[in-house]
């Protein structure tokens, strides 16, 4: 047959149900998170499938359906694409405005509703997308992954890999989007470390504890310890810093081993303001002092809940 069906506004046939089966492949798996697509359909492919928000929002991203039973759901990257600019254009997890205290919650990313960015370009810019604040989490998985490098080579190339196993989100808002809700990243918003927020044991499928600890400047061993991920920490000057990847954070001089934040960083103003802060103090990409190495310098942070 060649028509099977005509009407006012046309027929379909073998060549438009052909396109029209091609689209619907692409939405043969769908869910609100890729957990729940693993669990609705039993996939076990890495890759990009289509979730759709509570709010109906349909959105691409990609699914790591394999580590550790697999279900986590790409929602955010932090990409770092100027170490040298300082709360400039790019910082969206920080400010893109300049270091101002008169804007000291920065964009306000890390609280509000806004996506931005591309899942298979999430290593060459920021990316965040509504599962960010949508997806009810457990769990959060962390990779870095080195810049451009292109997303079938990401689980392979990733410098580290890690989870958390503890069931934290629930305790602190279901997600990071309610996570920062709670715990503000505001310039003078709090005190380190007294107003320090949580710190979660993580467990490693790529690299180690120590590997990564040591991939930030050898001054900072001292005010660290390894196996952790820590959120919403200030430093000296009251500046807030989002996310301490790897690390428990015991002293102040936190803006060399976390990244994302608010919008002021006091100290040599504006040398510590930008999506990977206070990174490259002692040079860039140097690992001396309080520097880190150019290999995590250069590599973007992908977030994953479950
Ligand atoms: C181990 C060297 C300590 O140097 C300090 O670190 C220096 O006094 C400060 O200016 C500097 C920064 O606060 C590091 O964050
Ligand atoms: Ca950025
Ligand atoms: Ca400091």
């Amino acid at each position: 047959w060649t028509r099977i069906c005509c009407c006012s506004a046309g027929c379909l046939n073998n060549n438009n149900l052909g396109d029209l089966s091609d689209l619907l492949e692409k939405f043969n798996y769908v869910g609100q998170s890729c957990k729940d697509i693993k669990e609705r359909y039993g996939v076990k492919t890495d890759g990009l499938y289509y979730l759709q928000s509570k709010t109906g929002i349909i959105y691409e991203t990609y699914c790591d359906m394999t580590t550790d039973g697999g279900g986590w759901t790409l929602v955010a990257s932090v990409h770092e694409n100027n170490l040298r600019g300082k709360c400039t254009v790019g910082d969206r997890w920080t400010s893109q405005q300049g270091n101002m205290d008169v804007v000291p919650e920065g964009d306000g990313n890390w609280v509000n509703k806004v996506t931005f960015g591309n899942a298979e370009g999430a290593t060459g810019d920021d990316f965040k997308n509504p599962g960010y604040y949508d997806i009810q989490a457990q769990d959060m998985s962390v990779w870095h992954v080195p810049n451009q490098v292109l997303m079938e080579n990401w689980k392979t190339s990733a410098i580290v890999r890690y989870h958390t196993n503890s069931k934290f989100f629930p305790l602190y808002g279901g997600n990071l989007y309610g996570l920062f809700q709670r715990f503000p990243l505001k310039y003078k918003g709090g005190l380190c470390k007294i107003d320090n927020g949580p710190s979660i044991p993580i467990v490693f499928d790529v690299g180690d504890a120590k590997y990564l600890r040591e991939m930030y400047g050898p001054n900072t061993y001292a005010e660290t310890e390894p196996g952790y991920v820590t959120f919403r920490v200030f430093n000296n000057e009251q500046a807030a810093l989002a996310i301490c990847s790897g690390v428990k954070v015991n002293a102040c001089n936190s803006e060399h081993v976390c990244f994302g934040g608010g919008g002021f960083f006091p100290e040599a103003s504006p040398r510590q303001c930008g999506d990977f802060a206070g990174w490259d103090w002692d040079g860039y990409g140097t690992h001396i002092g309080w520097s880190a190495t150019k290999t995590i310098t250069e590599s973007t942070v992908l977030l994953f809940y479950r």
